[in-house]
């Protein structure tokens, strides 16, 4: 599938501006994936898809997590985290894109998880830092992110749950897990 037909297929999904974020994410991984030696064209589909399922109902949301058997632990968190697994699930269905590297990248982009792949990583990053986001601490990501991914995907991390513990919400294992990783430069 090439760049226009996938941007088109996700116009339709998400219009106004989810769609102008994921062009933003787009542009983004694909600057990173140049940058830290990953194939262009595979950050360029992830990104064009990952919030694909973005603006779905939750109750289509849960309904496709248990069908599909998707990660069901998922469940008893926010509702927030469950559009990257079922987005991976409905490209693979509707789209025919099979390459796992691919939909990992898609899957994980909200929660990350341990040792994620250099894939992962862009797509997370790209994700948290495009131009239009004004997270507290993003400018200073954004430039760890042109040094180094590691580092920025930690501080990433760090913002992200730290903004979650002063919301007193739950974190996700797995975001948990990929912090713990990073911070013992385990990747
Ligand atoms: O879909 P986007 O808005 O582009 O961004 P996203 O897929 O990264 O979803 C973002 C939000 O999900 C994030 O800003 C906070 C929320 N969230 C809720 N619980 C968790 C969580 N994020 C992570 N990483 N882990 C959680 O447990
Ligand atoms: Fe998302
Ligand atoms: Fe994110
Ligand atoms: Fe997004």
């Amino acid at each position: 599938m090439d760049r226009e037909q996938a941007l088109q297929l996700v116009r339709q999904q998400i219009k106004g501006p989810r769609y102008d974020h994921t062009l933003r994410v787009v542009d983004t991984a694909v600057e990173l994936a140049e940058k830290f030696g990953a194939d262009r064209n595979k950050a360029e589909l992830a990104a064009i898809f990952h919030d694909y399922a973005k603006l779905m109902p939750i109750t289509e949301l849960k309904d496709i997590i248990i069908k599909t058997k998707q990660d069901v632990r998922l469940l008893d968190y926010h509702p927030e985290l469950w559009h990257g697994p079922v987005a991976a699930h409905l490209v693979y269905d509707k789209f025919g894109i099979d390459d796992e590297s691919i939909l990992n990248a898609i899957r994980f982009h909200t929660t990350g998880r341990a040792n994620m792949t250099l894939f992962e990583k862009i797509i997370y990053l790209a994700d948290y830092i495009e131009p239009g986001r004004k997270f507290p601490g993003v400018e200073k990501t954004r430039g760890m992110a042109l040094v180094d991914l590691d580092q920025a995907l930690l501080q990433a991390l760090r913002n992200t749950i730290t903004f979650l513990i002063d919301r007193n919400s739950p974190i996700f294992p797995d975001t948990f897990e990929a912090y713990n990783r990073l911070t013992m430069n385990k990747g």
